[in-house]
């Protein structure tokens, strides 16, 4: 039977959605909402978007405002998107315009400086500062809200920036303070290292997605559905951890070291990790991000339990991998490649993707045996042993005696590989992000670093690219 135009109208907004088999979805370019990488659309928001629209059976179809005012406009358009997921945070502002879902994720805001400077701690700080935000973002209302008690306060708002380019200006000095989120900053931290968080603007924020205005409650009713669920059965906690489960393991001394060694040292050895990687078809920066976690790419290291050279090799693992110098970088590189790909493939087919490369680290880290402890040890805590996220809360058990002494391999390190997979992870990121084609020109970027990353053709089928 063919619906008739009437019936088409008296149907729900959630029934039309499934109808047409789209959710379009508006949200924001940016790396802590959706962005481009080498596997293609990636970001928080993109894949929390993308899962709801599994559960509806319906294609995603997302696309991007040129600013949040813009995002507003858009929902408000007849024929425009059917919600925006987009980092925006639940505003009381904003409510006779839009509908806010429940929130899936807090953050707080930071007032933004330039380390050099003095510190501001207080509002009244912010007097005669140049401060820029995004145009029609909840930090234009705060500073507006803020101006009614502080008359003396000036700032602007721009439509032709995101907070990246925010975070640039104050590291370069073109504007004095800024305001982004706390996840914004800890995820683009690294990239500006002459940039702090001065103070907390306010309370805690909540975000939220965003539907346009109307009587309809269909899908909202649904989103809200889907985000409690998604709160309830941890898959909130696997984005949060996957996206920024791993920002602040460097800090700013850390961050700083990094960037120099980027510079200096990685360009000696970054031939051989390409080759290395190709020759076992794991991705180059991975490798590079072990080698720097082991030996800040120093290829004389030596650790405390006397394990050496630029991949950390025991004497064992180095004569089983015909390494007969540990010292020399080009063995080690190569040795602790191989041993890697090993470690990767002796896992149980059980643990799949992304988690099996941090497995896979966390047995390079501290062996195959005691990893199954911990897994053994995970699964009778009722939680699940094929996921990193559940065994690293449960590895650093293995130092305590109560529990290392009823697993098989006994006492080990239990919580070094829970480090060295955080940082592993910091770094991999990093690297992906620098040696990407659009990083050309920008000052980190030096060198053989312009080349862009790993050819997918290059890939072979038993690792997935990172
Ligand atoms: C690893 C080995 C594993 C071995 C474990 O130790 O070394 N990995 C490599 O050689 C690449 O093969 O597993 S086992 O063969 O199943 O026993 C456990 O013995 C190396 C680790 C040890 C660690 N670094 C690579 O991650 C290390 O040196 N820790 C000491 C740190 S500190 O100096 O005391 O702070």
């Amino acid at each position: 039977m063919m619906l008739g135009s009437c019936a088409q109208e008296s149907s729900s907004a959630l029934e039309r959605i499934r109808e047409e088999g789209v959710l379009r979805v508006v949200t924001r370019n940016s790396p802590s909402t959706y962005f481009q990488d080498r596997n293609g659309a990636t970001g928080f928001e993109y894949e929390l978007a993308q899962l709801f629209a599994d559960e509806l059976g319906v294609e995603l179809q997302i696309e991007t405002a040129n600013d949040i005012e813009d995002i507003y406009v858009r929902l408000n358009r007849p024929g425009g998107p059917a919600l925006a997921a987009a980092g925006l945070t639940l505003n009381g502002a904003r409510a006779d315009q839009v509908r806010f879902s429940v929130p899936y994720l807090e953050s707080t805001t930071q007032v933004i400086y330039h380390r050099n400077q003095r510190r501001p701690t207080r509002p009244e700080d912010l007097l005669d500062k140049r401060i820029l935000v995004l145009k029609g973002s909840s930090h234009a209302e705060q500073l507006a809200q803020l101006k009614t008690e502080l008359p003396g306060l000036t700032f602007e708002e721009s439509s032709e920036v995101e907070v990246v380019d925010l975070l640039r200006m104050v590291d370069e000095g073109q504007i004095d303070a800024t305001l982004v989120e706390s996840n914004e900053l800890a995820m683009n931290q690294f990239y500006f290292s002459n940039v702090r968080a001065a103070f907390d603007l306010g309370e805690q924020n909540q975000l939220a997605w965003v539907l346009p205005p109307g009587e309809d409650t269909s899908l909202l009713e649904a989103a809200n559905a889907f985000l409690a669920r998604a709160r309830q059965d941890g898959t909130l906690e696997r984005l949060h951890e996957r996206y920024y489960g791993h920002v602040d393991v460097l800090g700013y001394v850390g961050a700083y070291a990094f960037a120099q060694h980027l510079q200096q040292r990685l360009p000696r050895y970054e031939k051989v990790f390409r080759e290395t990687g190709r020759k076992h078809g794991v991705d180059w920066r991975l490798l590079a991000a072990i080698g720097y976690q082991e030996s800040r790419w120093e290829p004389e290291a030596t650790s405390k339990t006397g394990v050496r050279g630029l991949m950390m090799l025991t004497l064992r693992t180095a004569k089983a991998m015909g390494v007969n110098d540990r010292l020399d970088p080009v063995q080690s590189i190569r040795g602790g490649g191989k041993y890697f790909v090993t470690v990767y493939e002796s896992l149980p087919a059980s643990i799949v993707e992304p988690d099996r490369t941090w497995f896979a680290l966390a047995a390079y880290n501290i062996g195959g045996g005691h990893l199954e402890d911990a897994r053994k040890l995970t699964a009778a805590e009722g939680l699940d042993p094929n996921k990193w996220l559940d065994v690293k809360k449960i590895l650093p058990r293995l130092s305590q005696k109560q529990w290392y002494t009823k697993t098989r391999h006994g006492y080990a390190r239990g919580g070094e590989p829970v480090h060295f997979v955080a940082n592993i992870r910091r770094y991999h990121d990093i690297l992906t992000w620098v040696t990407q084609p659009q990083m050309e020109g920008t000052r980190l970027v030096q060198g053989e670093m312009h080349s862009p990353g790993i050819n997918p053709g290059e890939q072979q089928a038993s690792l997935p690219p990172l």
